[in-house]
């Protein structure tokens, strides 16, 4: 298995990114942390304080930055890629810095791994995969053909297209996985779990898309990052992995569990304008990464979960406040 003792962690001040910090900080005391991080809107310095300095360091830069990543890569033994344009309405309203981040940020870290000859982790989603029908059996396997819908998970799909044909090409040490839907502490309040919690909060009534008949499947963060940490020290090189826990919800069902857990009238909530192809439901199975590297996920009760993520919020509004009323007033000019 691989000992890294010196990592780059790219977008590690994002919400993902940020809980892989914290998880090898408290699990791995020999490793140290790089964090590469533009700190756009969704990237906050705070989401990493208090940790060790001498464990973690944080460079503020681009990652399609080139001379930047000849600076910093040398000493490094491996790069885990979380950085990206994270959110699909975004994308919808504007896609452009998803192809700059996402794609040529992606091309530029491999050309950095490929001349100083590091092991690369690459960071993905399940969206690649399109989605599948409500009343499908089916769920996403490694060799499902990709078919996405949407700007974001098209440029996270032609970034992992770059990751397969680098690694053939010119021989590189990689790895590439296919997460689910995250929740918990530290999410971007654009997102559905925090932008219902913290409108609930706001006394403003939950925002929900289409029918609401959309199936996530949903993962605890901090088991996203067992995972990965799981894949870059034990995963087969050129091998793809699924991440998920068995976690399919339709979003209503989540809506109502939010207001309900928070003492609001369940129907209370405003039905508003869908999102444009809009994925029905994405399902993952994830038994290539259970039966060949043994990882299971540890958060296995979505509602104590979920409520721990409510009291999350309600105790750091100082962390999620400055966001709120610029979110709310992109997604109000969207008829969302
Ligand atoms: P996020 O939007 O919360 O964080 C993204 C981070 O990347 C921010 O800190 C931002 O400042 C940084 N960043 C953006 N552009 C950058 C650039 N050009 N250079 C350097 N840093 C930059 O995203 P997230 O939800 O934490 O997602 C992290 C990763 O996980 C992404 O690659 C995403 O595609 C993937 N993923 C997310 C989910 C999910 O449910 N959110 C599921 C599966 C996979
Ligand atoms: O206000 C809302 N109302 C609503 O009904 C919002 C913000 C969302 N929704 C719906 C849309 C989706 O069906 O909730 C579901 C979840 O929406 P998001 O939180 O925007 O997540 P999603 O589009 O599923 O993508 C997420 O999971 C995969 C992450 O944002 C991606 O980065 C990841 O790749």
């Amino acid at each position: 298995s691989f000992e890294p003792k010196n990592i780059i962690v790219t977008g590690g001040c994002g919400f993902i990114g940020s809980n892989f910090v914290h998880h090898v900080v408290r699990e791995h005391p020999d490793v140290h942390v790089t964090v590469l991080d533009k700190l756009t809107y969704a990237g906050n310095r705070e989401n990493i304080a208090g940790l060790p300095a001498d464990r973690v360091e944080l460079v503020v830069g681009d990652i399609c930055d080139a001379e930047l990543l000849d600076r910093i890569v040398p000493g490094h033994d491996a790069i885990v890629h979380y950085a990206a344009e994270s959110h699909n309405d975004n994308s919808i309203a504007d896609p452009e810095p998803f192809l700059r981040t996402n794609v040529e940020g992606t091309f530029r870290l491999l050309e950095a791994v490929r001349k100083h000859g590091i092991r690369y982790h690459h960071v993905s989603t399940d969206e690649v995969y399109g989605d599948l029908a409500l009343d499908d059996p089916a769920r996403f396997t490694e060799s499902t053909p990709y078919k996405p819908s949407s700007p974001y998970s098209s440029t996270k799909a032609a970034s992992d297209m770059l990751v397969r044909a680098w690694t053939r090409t010119y021989g590189l040490r990689t790895t590439i996985s296919n997460c689910s839907n995250n929740y918990g502490p530290y999410q971007h309040v654009e997102k559905f779990i925090p932008r219902q919690i913290t409108n609930i909060i706001d006394g403003v009534r939950p925002k929900l898309y289409g029918k609401g008949e959309n199936v996530r499947d949903w993962i605890h963060t901090e088991d996203h990052s067992s995972a990965v940490w799981t894949i870059l020290t034990k995963g087969r090189m050129g091998e793809t992995y699924l991440i998920g826990a068995d976690g399919e919800r339709n979003n209503i069902t989540v809506l109502r569990m939010i207001m309900e857990m928070m003492g609001e009238d369940p129907d209370d909530f405003d039905w508003v304008r869908d999102r444009p192809g809009h994925d029905r439901r994405y399902a993952i199975d994830s038994a290539k990464l259970q039966t060949e590297l043994g990882w299971r996920p540890a958060h296995n009760d979505f509602a104590e979960g979920l409520k721990a993520t409510i009291e999350w919020y309600r105790a750091n509004e100082a962390w999620w406040r400055p966001a709120k009323a610029a979110t709310e007033a992109r997604y109000k000019a969207q008829g969302q």
